[in-house]
């Protein structure tokens, strides 16, 4: 039975029609959309073309790049160009803010993204993903400087996720909810499969890097533990624990099916703040997982919240279904 479903392309243009989604938005949303596409075509060549290793350099943040890492920035970068809006882009693989626009304008956009995310898992055949993240200038810029790309989360218009498993997924928000696209086997067209995406309030299930525990901070071991006591603990039912080194994957499966997602600041990554990186990682996951009526948290305060200090600025990351993350925060608080 084939079912009827929306392209990415008539549900653009409904929400134009519904909450006036502007013309230059919907072209560059469709952009990103292509930029997907593409990369999902090259990982599912890698093994052939021989590009799933080890780049000769370092990012800025003296990672070493994945030969997809380089390849998926590239096609973000062309494509992204297109968009005669675009003033700016913000990479996680490039160290300055990438100025297209001599004098940008008040309206014009700014676009973070991080083009391969996880990708240490490209050899081993697991998921990875694509972050992206759209502000709009709040005023004319005549200063060119990296500063200017320090907005707030709570500003952005747009925001989603490419996630590259079993099938392609494209999710994605305009501050009107979150809804789901999966591409097409064949047209290679991205069609609405899952709209209105809303994550359960309730969850019996968490997602943390344990290997670090002993450089935790008080809060995260004692949510941890209380977890792991089992329907006899304080929590007085059983958690499951998944990890799969994907933030994409991980927040998939935390709106598919509820959860909570922690990557906190601890003694190990202190002196950075962190690990995954506020303007292309949390703030765009933040926005996504609040509009599915979930909570994003450094534990501290709201993510979205946060004034950045820096554009490759790490933060702590604890997100996911509503009251997990308040008892993480009660549990700062009491700290
Ligand atoms: P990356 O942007 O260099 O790929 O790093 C971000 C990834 C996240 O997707 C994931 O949550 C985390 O790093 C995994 O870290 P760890 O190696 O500690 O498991
Ligand atoms: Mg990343």
């Amino acid at each position: 039975m084939t079912i009827d479903r929306l392209t990415l392309r008539k549900f653009l243009l409904q929400e134009e029609e519904k909450h006036g989604l502007g013309h230059e938005l919907m072209m560059l949303i469709e952009d990103i959309g292509t930029s997907c596409r593409i990369i999902a075509h090259q990982i599912r060549n890698g093994p052939f073309l021989d590009i799933l290793g080890t780049a000769e350099t370092e990012n800025v943040q003296g990672e070493t790049q994945k030969q997809l890492d380089v390849i998926a920035n590239d096609i973000f970068l062309s494509h992204l160009s297109n968009c005669s809006r675009v003033a700016a882009l913000v990479s996680e693989e490039i160290d300055n803010v990438i100025w297209l626009k001599d004098t940008p304008k008040k309206g014009d956009y700014l676009v973070y993204f991080d083009p391969l995310d996880g990708s240490s898992n490209l050899n081993v055949n697991m998921s990875v993903g694509s972050i992206f993240s759209v502000v709009e200038l709040d005023e004319d810029i005549t200063d060119l400087s990296n500063d200017v790309v320090l907005i707030k989360g709570s500003k952005q218009i747009c925001a989603g996720y490419a996630l590259y498993g079993p099938s392609t997924s494209l999710i994605l928000s305009t501050g009107n909810g979150v809804n789901g696209f999966t591409q097409k086997i064949g047209s290679g067209e991205f069609l609405l499969t899952f709209p209105d995406m809303r994550l359960p309030e309730e969850t019996a299930e968490f997602a943390i890097n344990a290997s670090r525990f002993s450089h935790w901070e008080p809060p995260i071991r004692r949510y941890v533990e209380e977890c792991l006591e089992g329907p006899k603990g304080p929590r007085g039912k059983s958690f499951n624990m998944r990890w799969i080194a994907s933030m994409v994957a991980e927040v998939h499966r935390i709106l598919m099916r509820g959860g909570v997602f922690l990557y906190p600041k601890d003694a190990n990554n202190a002196s950075m703040g962190g690990k995954l990186r506020l303007l292309y990682e949390a703030n765009p996951m933040g926005f996504i997982i609040e509009q599915a009526g979930g909570k994003a948290s450094t534990g501290r305060s709201r993510i979205l919240d946060e004034q950045p200090a820096g554009h490759h600025q790490r933060i702590s990351v604890i997100l996911g279904s509503k009251a997990e993350v308040e008892l993480i925060d009660s549990y700062h608080l009491e700290a």
